[in-house]
């Protein structure tokens, strides 16, 4: 709590992934004075030490358990995963695992309904736009400039990458991935890890696990 202004304190969190997805969140949360962040991990040691815009590196994934003990309470899936969000899932549950909450990050220039549902960790980046009725699960990306229009059903893990537009009433299946500036129809279903490539236009149902691109979009072989 700070004792001038009787606001209790921004919760601390760490970010997973010190790379250009990192930096675009590292914004966000300052701009909407979410949270305090205590500092970037990644993989990369050699990363270590290292800054990423003014946010230290402080390491590798091993330290999380010693930040939540430390006082740190909520931590941000930094990578962005382009086409495979395995990985991000993976760091998704890691951070729950060491009983850290998940940040849900919103740009203040992103236009959410009252009306819509965001799940935790969800990261909704500058520009983009939640219609009402819509449904986001957990640990999604709605990248810069992104729309999803009403009544739309995403589910846990799913990125829309930049620019990316879901007409109203499109259920896109867990893990699946909407390139940048890809468009898909009202009513379409896209499928459990299924892939749109960068600028196709779905007017079809896509399976699950399946790969499509092109205008009108179609299964890659
Ligand atoms: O398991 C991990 C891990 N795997 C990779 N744990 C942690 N803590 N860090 C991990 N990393 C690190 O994430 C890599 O060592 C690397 O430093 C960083 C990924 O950075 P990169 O800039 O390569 O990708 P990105 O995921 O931040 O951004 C991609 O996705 C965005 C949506 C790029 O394609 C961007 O252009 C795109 N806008």
């Amino acid at each position: 709590m700070n004792p001038a202004t009787t606001k209790p304190d921004p919760p601390r969190c760490v970010i997973l992934g010190g790379g250009g997805h990192a930096r675009v969140l590292i914004d966000c949360i300052r701009e909407s004075g979410l949270a305090e962040i205590e500092g970037a991990l990644d993989a990369d040691s050699s990363l270590r030490g290292q800054k990423i815009s003014d946010v230290p590196i402080l390491g590798g994934d091993e330290l999380l358990g010693g930040l939540a003990a430390g006082g740190v309470t909520h931590f941000v899936v930094g990578l962005g995963g382009v086409g495979d969000n395995g990985p991000r899932r993976r760091l998704f549950e890691l951070g729950c695992s060491c009983r850290l909450i998940p940040l849900t990050v919103r740009h203040p220039s992103a236009i959410v309904s009252r009306w819509a549902s965001i799940g935790p960790g969800c990261q909704l980046l500058p520009g983009t736009i939640v219609n009402a009725g819509a449904a986001l699960g957990k640990n999604v990306i709605v990248n810069s400039g992104a729309i999803v229009e009403h009544d739309c059903i995403v589910g846990d893990h799913v990125h829309i990458a930049t620019g990316a537009r879901l007409a109203s009433t499109v259920r896109v299946g867990a893990g699946a991935h909407v390139g940048a500036a890809a468009t898909v129809r009202q009513c379409i279903r896209i499928g459990e890890g299924a892939i749109v490539g960068a600028g196709a236009v779905v007017v079809k149902d896509v399976d699950p696990g399946v790969v499509v691109a092109g205008v009108p979009a179609r299964p890659m072989r």
